[in-house]
């Protein structure tokens, strides 16, 4: 040990330098060294402590993961009780409670806020002394709780000795333990391969690993910790207020929620729930709500506290996202390629901010493995824009001998046969447009803004027309008069005026927006648009090959089988003819120079939260000549990453892909 001089040096030198790496990856966002540097400087202490086992203290990163399994849980009483928050659900009642903080303290001018989101986790308690984690607890009931020390050492973003010397003595964390969206749905992905049992959401994926006798399990799940509050400090001192000595915390090296402020009115107040309400989804964890605390640590002293809960903090929840009801019945419906899908009708309920009284149950496979029933009670979520879906059932309230439901043997629309392909989860009707409600579902997909954009036939009058048997195929809705329009319910003669021109105007599209709008299955406007400007014509589309197909980017073996079938059906033929007859046509298209593609051949993956709709940035890739693809792979040339990107980007960061943001994305335009 000459170079480094003893090997205790040398083991200090590399804890200090893990610590210090750790802080910057995990705390400050900010890593400084490749994976593979940090990876090299654990296995050297490794090595060194290896040699020398004497030297191994628990504080060593090395040491995260401890050896035995516990028999069972100690239980810990704690110093200070770990205070749970009262709750306000509107902003009236936030109003209020920002009031009585005013009367109580006497003060007439504007409370300061130390604002976060309320993470949806496990509440722990972290107790240092003399800077080195001692213990770790649950909430428990407030009073006591179970000793989880040797799960939480595994959590990689928890330092096990605090960077610094300024700590206080004895220091007590109070935090919630969470695992990020991410980490969840790959360990659910993982349990799915392994016929393992999946966790219900992220919450129950914390409590549970956290809940481990054996700490080499909770070491593998993704866990994380955000530290909000302090319970016993002896032996130093915080800051003046709450904000700061959230601020000291990080200097130490623990982690605090990157979207904590300080605020000073009720107006920011509102509009900081608003935002982080409206960014909810595009977090990286699971939030509740948005936390309200007073700055001032003299004032929050102040105020005091009531039974289990401070006088000086509030969370402002937003509406629950889950919520039980019952099952009224289960209907089938049929969508524009057949496709038969259960939908459970439900009591209304209030979730997610609005009455849901449908979710759809996807396919049989799904009830079956749900085992959904009619009566039954079930948890039904709905989350921001997501589709509301039944999460689970409550067996247990289940009255008596209700049957499993089955899959009906004929379309319910058009009578005609069902069938499940073997080892298919879809189930289809086999009526075709034959099946009113195929027919439907196809028209308002052809009429639909980005296929044939046809302003004035909206949903419910194609419900008419097919209904009263107007129309039987696509190109039916250019034949009708606008007598025959005109006469319909709630349209007058200026709005069948204003339809008739809307059709004749569509007539005029492209071939990428008239393959998309015939809704072949599968074939989304990327595949339209590739299938368009590599075949330019639309009679090579039609004789196309299953090799010729499987060059394009994009179409695999399966969606070349029903891009050939679709155009071997002879009604199929028929209604395109019929639509070239009336007078849908296009601009011949032309092989682009590739010279004037400055994005030819590059492959663009875009994420996070953008400044403008993503569809929008897509199109101008694609007419820039892009290739825009959903996910990352070795072939992919640049991320766009807004904010709040996820796991795409770190996919692309280990993968050495250029990520640019929405400026560094001008900038390459520019440069070309
Ligand atoms: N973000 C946050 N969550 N949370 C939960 N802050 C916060 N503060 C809490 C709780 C129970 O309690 C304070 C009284 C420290």
């Amino acid at each position: 040990m000459n170079r480094f001089g003893s090997a205790q040096e040398r083991i200090q030198q590399l804890r200090d330098e893990i610590d210090r790496h750790n802080q910057l990856y995990y705390v400050l966002d900010d890593p400084q060294i490749p994976d593979s540097e940090y990876d090299r400087l654990l296995r050297e202490l490794q090595g060194l402590e290896a040699e020398h086992p004497e030297l191994i203290t628990p504080d060593s990163p090395t040491q995260r993961v401890g050896g035995t399994p516990l028999k069972a849980f100690n239980q810990v009483q704690h110093r200070l009780p770990m205070l749970s928050l009262d709750n306000a659900f509107s902003e009236e009642e936030f109003a209020s409670f920002a009031r009585r903080v005013k009367e109580r303290l006497g003060s007439d001018s504007e409370i300061r806020f130390c604002v976060e989101p309320k993470l949806d986790g496990l509440a722990v308690s972290l107790r240092y002394e003399v800077g080195i984690l001692v213990q770790a607890a649950t909430r428990g009931d407030g009073s006591q709780g179970e000793d989880v020390t040797h799960n939480v050492r595994t959590i990689p973003s928890i330092p096990l000795r605090l960077l610094g010397e300024d700590w206080p003595q004895i220091l007590e964390v109070r935090g919630e333990v969470f695992m990020p969206k991410a980490g969840f749905e790959r360990f659910n992905q993982q349990a799915r391969r392994l016929g393992e049992k999946e966790f219900v959401n992220p919450r129950n994926a914390a409590a549970g690993s956290l809940r481990q006798l054996d700490p080499q399990i909770t070491a593998t799940r993704p866990l994380d910790m955000f530290c909000y509050g302090f319970g016993e400090i002896e032996g130093g001192n915080l800051a003046q207020s709450h904000s700061a000595s959230i601020g000291r915390l990080k200097q130490w090296g623990l982690r605090t929620s990157p979207e904590l402020k300080t605020l000073t009115n009720l107006e920011q107040c509102a509009s900081y729930f608003e935002q982080i309400a409206a960014r909810r989804d595009g977090l990286k964890y699971d939030i509740d709500g948005v936390v309200f605390k007073v700055d001032s640590l003299a004032d929050q002293e102040q105020l005091g506290f009531v039974a289990r809960s401070p006088r000086w903090a509030i969370a402002r929840k937003f509406p629950a996202q889950e919520e039980l009801t019952t099952v009224e019945s289960i209907e089938f419906q049929v969508g524009r390629t057949g496709a038969i899908t259960p939908v459970a009708r439900l009591k209304p309920v209030f979730v997610g901010g609005v009455t849901v009284s449908n979710a759809t149950l996807h396919n049989m496979d799904e009830v079956a493995k749900k085992d959904i029933r009619v009566g039954d009670t079930v948890f039904v979520r709905r989350a921001g824009d997501v589709i509301p879906e039944v999460v689970r059932v409550l067996v247990e309230r289940r009255a008596g001998d209700v049957a499993p439901v089955q899959l009906p043997a004929h379309c319910p629309e058009c009578n005609s046969d069902i069938i499940k392909p073997e080892g298919e989860a879809v189930a289809r009707c086999s009526g075709g447009l034959y099946c009113s409600a195929q027919r439907k579902q196809a028209i308002k997909h052809f009429a639909s803004r980005r296929a044939m954009d046809i302003e004035g036939l909206g949903d419910k009058l194609v419900d008419v027309i097919v209904d009263n048997g107007m129309v039987q195929d696509l190109a039916g809705i250019y034949s009708l008069s606008h007598a025959q329009y005109a006469g319909l319910e709630r349209m007058g003669d200026k709005s069948a005026e204003n339809l008739i021109q809307a059709l004749e105007k569509s007539k005029h599209t492209t071939l990428a927006r008239f393959l998309y709008a015939l809704g072949i299955r599968e074939v989304g406007e990327v595949t339209a648009a590739a299938l368009a400007s590599h075949f330019c014509k639309l009679e090579a589309v039609k004789q196309a090959e299953s090799n010729d197909l499987s060059t394009i980017e994009g179409i695999g073996p399966i969606m070349a089988e029903h891009i050939i079938a679709f155009f071997r059906q002879s009604h199929n033929l028929e209604v395109i003819q019929k639509l070239l007859d009336v007078g849908v046509h296009w601009d011949e298209v032309e092989a682009p120079a590739v010279e004037t593609q400055i994005l030819s051949g590059k492959s663009f993956v875009i994420t996070g939260t953008l400044s403008r709709p993503r569809s929008e940035i897509k199109d101008e890739l694609q007419a820039m000549g892009a290739k825009v693809v959903g996910s990352v792979s070795k072939k992919t040339d640049y991320l766009l990453a807004g904010s709040d990107a996820g796991s795409k980007l770190a996919k692309a960061q280990g993968l050495g892909i250029t990520v640019l943001d929405e400026d560094g994305l001008r900038w390459l335009l520019d440069s070309f």
